[in-house]
């Protein structure tokens, strides 16, 4: 299993502390000097830089949230004057302001580097033609891995996202073998490549996902569809993009570039940073970022770190799965449910497609969740008694796994809506 930079991988993990204790009092330091947020958010505090004397005392710095990143919007976080800064890229925002993100040629080299060490990791070789079905856009995800794949050294394939059917006919034609995209849009691809015809004609050796949560089960399906291995890889906006963490073929959680972010878990309520192991909410600080330097930032996303030695020999250590976003999480008649526990329960059972959606209403004061998700087979909507049967399975199913009665409705076959980036699987209608 090939290694990008065996150095900075394969780091002896008390060198690695030292390296990022040295980033971290750095970066705190730019961080106090030239970002008036942090400087605030210090001051208020009573911490200084001169505070950071080991890698524990992060915890004497505030958290940032989105919020503080929506009130500087667009660039009140930078920390270089703008004519340093060569690249802006922005989340989606579908609700409130976006969030920016400013790049120095610096953070970009760095972006690069990051990319090319999670793409090798997921099989991605010079000999590759890789496809990049992520929206060119101020999305992060299709200039994030462009420049780290090339930096590898593949072909690149710069299609962007949609026009599927044109998307598969070029991975027939040019010969692709590295797919970039998310998981939901991959999977889309898969059925319409089975419906085309031409997954015989296509010959992946990976697919290197991300930028949404997807489970396990969701893996297994897509690996068996498009006959390679599937890895996942993990980023924010905030924090550079994709190239935060990214699995290894062994595909036992993504390790985090830990000579460039230093990651935390803390409980989501309360803010105390938790042991190795637990699960919480990973916070995130860069060590190398100039453009935009980030100090404890919260990013919502619930998993825990795997600090067990890995098989492919990385000393790093892994965030497992993000299991959801704490603002995700559905509070249905007291129960918590993540959409993530009812992707891995309906991605088991048989006679039905992988994709669902979930539909949260309120009636009279009490909160119901309803799961819509396709037949296989359309006939058997002619087939009361089949269809009783196997709506019962899956609420049985959904019942021992959530904790609570999740009505199911049984659609027609290629009836509910596919995604070309990332899904959105919730509708709450409260
Ligand atoms: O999604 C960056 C990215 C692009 C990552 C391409 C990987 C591949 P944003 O649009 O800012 O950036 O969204 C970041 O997406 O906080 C998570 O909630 C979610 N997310 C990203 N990767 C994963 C993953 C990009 N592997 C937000 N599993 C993050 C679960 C993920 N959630």
């Amino acid at each position: 299993m090939a290694i990008w930079n065996e150095k900075a991988e394969n780091m002896d993990r008390d060198e690695l502390r030292a390296l990022q204790l040295e980033k971290l009092k750095k970066t705190v330091r730019t961080a106090y000097d030239h970002v008036a947020l942090y400087r605030h958010k210090m001051d208020e505090a009573g911490v200084t830089p001169e505070d950071i004397g080991s890698l524990d005392d992060i915890s004497k710095i505030p958290f940032t949230t989105k919020q503080d990143l929506r009130e500087h919007y667009p660039f009140g976080l930078a920390a270089v004057p703008m004519r340093d800064i060569v690249r802006i890229h922005a989340s989606s925002g579908t609700t409130g302001k976006p969030i920016t993100a400013c790049y120095t040629k610096k953070d970009l080299e760095m972006w690069a580097e990051c990319i090319a060490r999670v793409a090798t990791a997921g099989g991605a070789t010079a000999d590759d033609i890789a496809q990049i079905s992520f929206g060119y856009t101020l999305f992060t995800g299709a200039f994030g891995l462009h420049y780290g794949l090339e930096k590898i050294g593949c072909a690149i394939i710069p299609i962007s996202s949609g026009n599927t059917e044109r998307q598969l006919n070029i991975m027939k034609d040019f010969g692709t073998t590295v797919l970039i995209a998310t998981p939901s849009y991959a999977m889309y691809m898969a059925e319409v490549a089975e419906k085309m015809g031409v997954m015989k004609d296509i010959h992946m050796k990976c697919g290197i996902f991300g930028a949404e949560a997807s489970t396990e089960e969701l893996r297994q399906e897509l690996q068996r569809r498009w006959g390679c291995v599937v890895t996942e890889n993990y980023g924010l906006t905030e924090l550079l993009g994709p190239g935060v963490a990214g699995e290894c073929m062994c595909r036992k959680g993504m390790h985090i570039n830990e000579d460039y972010f230093y990651a935390e878990i803390i409980d989501p309520i309360t803010g105390k940073v938790l042991p190795d192991g637990e699960t919480g909410e990973l916070v995130l600080t860069s060590l190398e970022r100039e453009g935009q330097p980030s100090l404890r930032y919260r990013t919502r996303d619930i998993t825990h770190i795997i600090t067990e030695p890995c098989e492919c020999g990385r000393t790093s250590h892994r965030i497992a799965k993000i299991t959801g976003r704490s603002d995700d999480m559905l509070i249905i008649r007291g129960v918590n449910v993540f959409p993530s526990q009812i992707e891995s329960v309906l991605l088991t059972m048989e006679g039905i497609g992988p994709n669902y959606e979930i539909v949260v209403t309120r009636h009279n004061y009490t909160d119901y969740l309803e799961v819509k998700v396709e037949l296989i087979d359309a006939a058997m909507l002619d087939r009361f008694s089949d269809l009783e049967n196997l709506q019962k399975k899956i609420v049985t199913a959904l019942r021992t796994v959530v904790g609570i009665d999740i009505k199911v409705s049984l659609v027609s076959p290629s009836t509910l809506k596919r995604f070309e980036g990332k899904a959105k699987r919730v509708t709450d209608l409260r």
